[in-house]
């Protein structure tokens, strides 16, 4: 029930009354419970008080000064640098309200911050009322007996992260390194110290700006006997019976003395219903309880995406207590079980590292996950929509949520449930060792506890893992910590993420494994005492490989995991995203701008040092065209060298060479972007596909035809994620870079393709391969390949291998390539492409008109091919027309 906006004092609050709350993504409605929001218009003044203005909660001091136009856009061009004072003052934000007095009289009224970017002190009319110290908490202050008939004023004042986390660092008896983040990512010091977005300071991908402010949302909620704090429900499956049953937990806060009556649990979709009596102490207690799921009839299981549906059933909760209360919620049920499976794998040392979801192996494609936007508040459920939906749009089927950013909102879980996303939880710590005094772990205790209890109901969440790279950087000395105080450290380690987040985990939830940290060797680091040798080690655990020096082409440079969890390649956005944060002056490869939005060290020259490999560089005389195709090589260099690795992990699912391989999971390194600026990101902030993307959807296709050179001889695997068996051939063209059309072809005998896995379908030496087919030479020639049953029907994608770097190509030509929009918009559009011979790399770009492609960044290999494009807002076929460019490998030099 919403209520008609309420003016008080100086401040027009709109007040939301009414008693259904919004508890772990679940509606719950408790009888006599009354809440009010205090969201909306608050004021926010800096410590001196020169600055004071009205701010929005949930909001930060960095949108409130932007909204009230104090600063212009924090991401437009150097502004995040110039917009560093912000972070270093004191901020205020104070609010006043009324109370109705029926509420007032309540037994108990509690004070509800959803969150609190960071470090608080809460007052309310004057009396203070509680501190914070942790952006990932939930906080509620009692605060009844400090509310006035009147005008009720709360304040929450925030104290600067940055001088708050040097403060810390200096009070720390010794070095908790890493001090200060590279000076390229002009970013802040001591982030370490603060149980805060760890990227916030900056990261090599993302700018400094280390938020404050109240990020959730705020309300009072008053009751008098008990109020619903959480529920969580956990499907658990028992092997021997093969039946199910539903752990519910119910955390409840009651103020009355024991409080007694009966709870009804009903599924009515599977037929199943029981009511339990119920005995709540006075407190904040937790009560489980277990429905046995009647499985007279099938239960319809979560899959991830590809794998099967996402079948959800409802779940209601009723309770009666005493004379007169009642609670009820509704959600929802998803059934489903995991397991990481780490045991000895036949002809190879070292242990297995895989998912297997309702008993069934499943090999994870996909990516990871960073914060979205610097402002949380900014970020906008179509955003995250749109990006999970593009994830799934790529064939993706598991998404890491990194350790250096923020846990994602509900909703994120929810999409991910509903799509078929496994999430790869990380708990928030990254790249750094961390403090382990009391206070620092109270919190930190806290946080995990809040954290798994919110986002255990998700099927989609597969895996809890304690932190990113912190393993490897203790055991590799990322921070040169002198041998003596090793001891010291690994101590810290253990403390924290062992006795600490991985005990609570397992109090808290058995119904996922936990990993201490990634890259990790599993099993084996734990014997190790958690601190492995080498956790890079691929013949255990997972592992995160980066190498920009090295040729990407080259398949043998690249580790044969497990399970690779990070590995990519940095590329610029498209100009169409710059041009909206930068002035013409700063497009240019080699001026200020260029380097201000790269904060990965020698980022820019590394990519073109990799692109230089094998593509020319472009060479327009044209300062604008080169920098323009500049980005564009950036993106062509990014999806080849990740498809060469995806590649390389997919089809070496099923085999083991020189002990290592059944590979079972590549997650590229990065799917998002959190500004516009070169990064790993297969997205663009914004959302738009960079090329990797597009080449992404075809790389994680679930049937896809790999080709490499072995030797002296060409190879090609049939990869699949099916669960039935396929009779293929593999159909190869040999293609002329001078002619559209193939010199010859030839297949491969018909070969038995099993369900999951990856097959090795046609081996010959490239030599006769070519000598079979005219003049054809390494240089002059490549091919172009595909799957196809005794049918004739294809399966997957087509795909193409290079026998020389295009650079070194013979006859390539400048492609005359024509563009015509067609459609009327209703279905999207039709591009119709035209050219007049073999094209590689073509790329189609909308310019600013948002939308996606059919495909992109293909390969022309015959005179014409339509392409689809599906609008993200309504525009006209002349104006897609206008702005659409077209640009293919040969146009850049
Ligand atoms: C990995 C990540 C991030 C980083 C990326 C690229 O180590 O965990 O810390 O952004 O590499 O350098």
């Amino acid at each position: 029930m919403t209520m008609p906006p309420t003016c008080s004092g100086l401040l027009c609050l709109s007040l939301l009354l009414g008693k259904s709350l919004l508890v772990s993504s679940v509606q719950v409605v408790t009888s006599g419970q009354q809440n009010i929001s205090l969201n909306g218009k608050w004021t926010l003044e800096n410590s001196n008080g020169s600055l004071s203005l009205p701010a929005e909660v949930p909001g930060c001091v960095h949108t409130a000064l932007l909204k009230q136009g104090y600063i212009q856009d924090p991401y437009y061009r150097f502004n995040d640098v110039a917009h560093g004072w912000i972070a270093l003052d004191n901020w205020t934000y104070t609010t006043t309200f009324t109370v109705p007095s029926d509420m007032r009289a309540k037994q108990r009224v509690m004070l509800v911050f959803e969150g609190i970017d960071t470090i608080s002190t809460v007052s309310l009319n004057g009396a203070a009322v509680g501190r914070t110290d942790n952006m990932f908490l939930q906080y509620d202050f009692s605060v009844g007996a400090l509310l006035t008939e009147g005008d009720n004023v709360l304040t929450v004042s925030l104290a600067s992260p940055v001088r708050y986390a040097a403060q810390r660092s200096e009070a720390h008896s010794y070095r908790v390194p890493p001090d200060c983040p590279p000076e390229v990512q002009q970013g802040q010091c001591h982030v370490n110290y603060i149980r805060k977005e760890q990227s916030s300071f900056s990261w090599d991908w993302g700018p400094s700006f280390p938020t404050a402010g109240l990020w959730k949302g705020v309300r009072l909620e008053a009751y008098d006997v008990l109020r619903v704090v959480h529920l969580a429900t956990v499907p658990v499956y028992n092997q021997t019976s093969s039946g199910w049953s539903l752990q519910v937990e119910l955390q409840v806060e009651v103020v009355a003395e024991v409080t007694r009556g009966q709870l009804t649990l009903s599924l009515p979709g599977l037929d199943t219903q029981q009511t339990f009596p119920v005995r709540f102490l006075p407190g904040r207690t937790r009560n489980t309880y277990t429905l046995h799921v009647n499985t007279s009839g099938p239960v319809e299981l979560w899959w991830p995406s590809g794998h099967g549906g996402q079948h959800s059933y409802p779940l209601t909760l009723q309770g009666v207590l005493g004379p007169g209360l009642t609670f009820t919620a509704d959600t929802k049920v998803y059934f489903r079980t995991v397991e990481l499976v780490q045991e000895p794998v036949p002809g190879s040392p070292g242990l297995s590292f895989y998912f297997r979801v309702n008993g069934k192996a499943v090999f994870m494609k996909g990516s990871n996950w960073i914060p979205t936007h610097s402002f949380q508040d900014l970020v906008s459920p179509a955003g995250v929509r749109s990006l999970l939906e593009s994830a799934v749009a790529a064939n993706m089927n598991a998404l890491r949520v990194w350790g250096g950013g923020v846990y994602q909102q509900d909703l994120f879980y929810s999409l991910c449930d509903e799509l078929g996303v496994m999430v790869w939880q990380d708990f928030m710590f990254a790249c750094a060792l961390y403090p382990t005094e009391e206070d620092f772990m109270d919190s930190v205790r806290e946080e995990v506890r809040q954290q798994v209890r919110r986002l255990k109901s998700h099927p989609s969440v597969v895996l809890w893992s304690g932190n990113n790279e912190n393993e490897v950087a203790l055991a590799t000395n990322w921070f040169g910590i002198p041998g003596p105080e090793r001891p010291l450290y690994v101590k810290d380690y253990v403390k924290l993420y062992v006795d600490n987040i991985r005990a609570l985990v397992l109090e808290e939830d058995q119904s996922r494994p936990f990993l201490a940290s990634s890259p990790t060797n599993g099993l084996a680091s734990e014997r190790q005492g958690w601190v492995a040798d080498d956790p890079y080690d691929p013949r255990y655990g997972d592992t995160h490989y980066y190498s920009y020096s090295r040729d990407c082409w080259d398949w043998s440079a690249f580790p044969r995991s497990r399970f690779a969890s990070e590995y990519g390649f940095q590329s610029w956005p498209s100009f169409s995203t710059l041009q909206k944060v930068s002035l013409p002056e700063d497009w240019s490869w080699d001026g200020p701008f260029s380097s201000h939005r790269q904060h990965h060290a020698e980022g820019n020259r590394q990519m073109l040092e990799q692109a230089g490999l094998h593509y020319h560089l472009p060479n327009a005389t044209d300062p604008l065209r080169r920098y323009k195709h500049t980005l564009y090589i950036t993106q062509v260099m990014q999806a080849q060298c990740v498809k060469a690795q995806t590649e390389f992990y997919r089809r070496s699912r099923s085999e083991v060479v020189e002990g290592k391989g059944h590979t079972m999971g590549a997650l590229y390194w990065q799917l998002n972007d959190i500004w516009q600026a070169p990064s790993w990101s297969s997205i663009e902030f914004g959302g738009k596909w960079k090329m990797l993307h597009y080449f992404a959807q075809r790389f994680f296709a679930p049937v896809l035809p790999v080709g490499f050179e072995d030797g002296v001889s060409m190879v090609m695997y049939a990869v699949s994620d099916l669960s039935v068996d396929l009779n293929l051939t593999a159909q190869v063209s040999v293609l002329s870079w001078s002619r559209p059309d193939p010199v010859c072809t030839l297949s491969s005998p018909a070969t038995l393709v099993r369900g999951n896995s990856a097959t090795p379908i046609f081996r010959q030496p490239v030599d006769a391969l070519l000598e079979g087919c005219g003049n054809c030479t390494r240089r002059s020639c490549l091919l172009a390949f595909h799957l196809e049953d005794p049918h004739g029907a294809r399966w997957g994608p087509g795909n193409h291998h290079f026998l020389c770097s295009p650079r070194d190509a013979e006859g390539i030509e400048a492609p005359h390539i024509t563009a015509e929009v067609r459609g009327d918009g209703e279905r999207g559009y039709t591009v119709a492409l035209r050219s007049t011979s073999v094209a590689p790399f073509v790329w189609l770009d909308a310019g600013g008109v948002p939308g996606r492609f059919g495909s992109n960044g293909f390969l022309m290999a015959s005179r014409s091919r339509e392409v689809g494009f599906v609008p993200w807002a309504p525009t006209s076929a002349e104006e897609l027309g206008r702005a659409l460019t077209v640009t293919s490998l040969r146009d850049v030099y």
